[in-house]
């Protein structure tokens, strides 16, 4: 396939599928094995990886270049080259790392395929659940093949907001300010600890809002378009588009109201 072909989202979809089961599969055996360890550390002592982070993501990476070994890689693992096809998979191989080390559930695969500039199919498995979230742009999205929808009509005090904490210290003392502002003025909050499960969960409903500071394109390329597709709003602060600095999600009307909330408390600010 050369860059600017017509994308098979079908073909596409199918493949990131296999690949996040295939996955899914590894990271079950190897928690089931118990014996689960450290095997690096990144931003800080407490942002760990495990061999199974690695082993999920060299399978991942073997399988979808089996079967399109033109294709580009970004992989939270370190996967992270160029593809004459113009297709570029974003692999996070185990999203919700710290939850799997101490065998709590949700941890998810997150896949996603970018093509023309945008994310055309995303797929996040929760192995533990058996559950496969899955979009294409355009066809809306589904949880194990049946179409979901994010829950409008939500006022900003019944929400149940999800977000999430960074791994350095100086992140958290400024995560934990914004967190005592909001949470007076919503439902509740819930951590679950995988933001491509807490974006798949505002698509289906699980969640009202999500909102986090952090994420890597890994964790937020597949979770976005689902929950887009379920139709729910993602997005920065202020109309900036969803990046690093910050990631909110939730149907428009409460999208809105979150973004008011948020805005005066700076949550992308520094440290
Ligand atoms: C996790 C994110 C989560 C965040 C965690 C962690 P990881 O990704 O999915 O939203 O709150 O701190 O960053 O590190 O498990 O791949």
């Amino acid at each position: 396939m050369t860059a600017g072909a017509p994308v098979d989202r079908a073909a596409l979809l199918e493949l990131a599928t296999s690949a996040a089961r295939l996955a899914g599969a590894i990271l079950l055996e190897g928690r089931r094995a118990g014996g689960i360890t450290v095997a690096a550390t990144k931003s800080s002592p407490t942002d760990v990886v495990t061999a199974m982070d690695r082993a999920a993501e060299r399978a991942i990476a073997a399988h979808l270049l089996a079967a399109r070994p033109d294709d580009g890689l970004l992989g939270e693992e370190g996967d992270d080259r160029p593809g004459p096809s113009g297709v570029r998979w974003v692999i996070d191989p185990l999203d919700g790392t710290v939850n799997y080390l101490y065998d709590l559930p949700g941890w998810s695969v997150s896949i996603a395929a970018e093509a023309a500039g945008q994310t055309q199919v995303g797929v996040v498995l929760a192995p533990l659940a058996g559950e496969l979230f899955a979009a294409s742009r355009g066809d809306g999205a589904t949880l194990d093949g049946v179409p979901i929808h994010c829950t409008a009509g939500v006022p900003l005090a019944q929400a149940l907001v999800g977000t999430g904490f960074g791994y350095r210290s100086a992140r958290r003392a400024v995560q934990a300010e914004v967190l005592q502002a909001v949470l007076p003025q919503v439902r509740d909050i819930r951590r679950l600890g995988s933001a491509a499960l807490d974006l798949c969960a505002v698509a289906c409903g699980r969640l009202d809002g999500y909102y986090e500071r952090g994420l890597k394109p890994w964790d937020l390329a597949a979770g976005a378009l689902i929950a887009e597709e379920a139709g729910a709003q993602v997005g920065g602060l202020a109309g900036a588009p969803p990046s690093t600095a910050f990631v909110l999600a939730a149907a428009p009307d409460l999208f809105a109201a979150l973004d008011q909330l948020l805005v005066p408390l700076r949550p992308d600010r520094d440290a």
